[in-house]
């Protein structure tokens, strides 16, 4: 007798069927998102194992944005293009760990989307085992046709076609979504397969949790230190004290948040008003994520999905989850509460 009510549907099968929902689904889109999800295979195996070869530790480069390249990361960010650069579907590619765009080799086909990546989110926390993961967004291209462009790469969030993240923690989720709510699947390493595991997932209204580096309270606007203080109030109407949870991967805190609720934020401050976060290929992806589960995601003035990125590597302030909190996180920023 079959007594579990358990689906084992693998991430291909999921995003084949989802496929009719998209009239001008070309299978393209599902070709796309089937390379990405073996590029995760191929890191996970490789950050499953750092800890026994001789990957982890630092290469001598610093990346565009001043971090120095772990070798896990140049290993992540070589995987996710090679696995990406041959299959006819993409016209150009961008990394946070590349300063210029990246072309699709000579040989290869261009195709009609554009793929921007973290290839490892939260590198820094390698060598202490911490959860770490890549990040992904996609979009139709712009240009004609031929070589892709810088102008491919930077559109604005709310024109992304797909986003989604990997997150490499006590197990491995693919998380992703085309516009079609927000679905999950969690490797199973002995079939080597991912297997769905969160179908349609929906961000609670409000949360409890708050989860941002306090370390830079003394840097951030009276507004934000105001908002601190308030979920530290004792309330037990609008479930005051809240609790801090800070892993200091983005991708982590973001799942955490979209799971549990409350807020994430990275904002800006005295010494970096624009934060340290990435707008392309960290925040338009993660805040694409959280909307389509019915959170919300602003820069602090306005949503971040709305912002027409001028460089590859901009940085932004970041407030997202749920729709509650972040609403009365923007009323504290903007002085409508004090
Ligand atoms: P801080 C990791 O290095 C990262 O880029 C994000 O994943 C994370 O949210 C943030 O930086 C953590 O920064 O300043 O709190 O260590």
């Amino acid at each position: 007798m079959v007594t579990s009510s358990k689906k084992f549907i693998t991430l291909e099968r999921f995003i084949h069927e989802q496929e009719h929902l998209h009239p001008a689904a070309t299978g393209e889109f599902s070709a796309i998102l089937h390379d990405l999800s073996l590029a995760a295979k191929l890191v996970w195996r490789e950050v499953s194992k750092a800890g026994l070869v001789n990957i982890l530790g630092t290469t001598d480069r610093m990346n565009i944005s001043g971090d120095v390249v772990k070798k896990l990361d140049e290993f992540a960010d070589e995987t996710i293009y090679k696995a990406m650069d041959h299959g006819g579907h993409l016209c150009v590619m961008a990394s946070e760990e590349n300063e210029d765009i990246l072309h699709i080799p000579e040989e290869y086909r261009s195709g009609g989307y554009v793929l921007l990546y973290d290839p490892l989110d939260g590198s820094s926390n390698i060598d202490a085992n911490i959860t770490i993961g890549s990040i992904f967004s996609i979009y139709k291209r712009i240009s004609p046709e031929g070589k892709g462009t810088l102008a491919d790469c930077l559109q604005s969030g709310y024109n992304q076609v797909a986003a989604g993240y990997v997150i490499y923690g006590s197990s491995t989720v693919f998380v992703y979504s085309t516009g079609n709510g927000v679905h999950g699947f969690t490797l199973d390493p002995t079939v080597g397969e991912f297997l769905i595991s969160n179908e349609n997932i929906r961000i609670p209204k409000k949360g409890k949790i708050y989860s941002m580096n306090e370390g830079n309270f003394n840097l951030w606007d009276k507004g934000m230190q105001n908002y601190i203080n308030y979920l530290k109030e004792e309330d037990k109407a609008t479930g005051r004290p809240y609790s801090m949870r800070y892993i200091g991967t983005m991708v982590a805190d973001a799942h955490r948040t979209l799971m549990y609720g409350g807020i994430f934020a990275y904002p800006g401050d005295k010494k970096n008003p624009e934060g340290k976060l990435r707008l392309c290929y960290e925040c338009n992806p993660m805040s694409y994520i959280i909307e389509q589960a019915g959170g919300r995601a602003i820069n602090g003035k306005r949503r971040i999905l709305d912002v027409q990125p001028t460089a590859l590597h901009q940085h932004t302030p970041v407030f997202l989850g749920s729709e509650e909190d972040v609403k009365v996180c923007e009323e504290f920023l903007q002085g409508k509460r004090k």
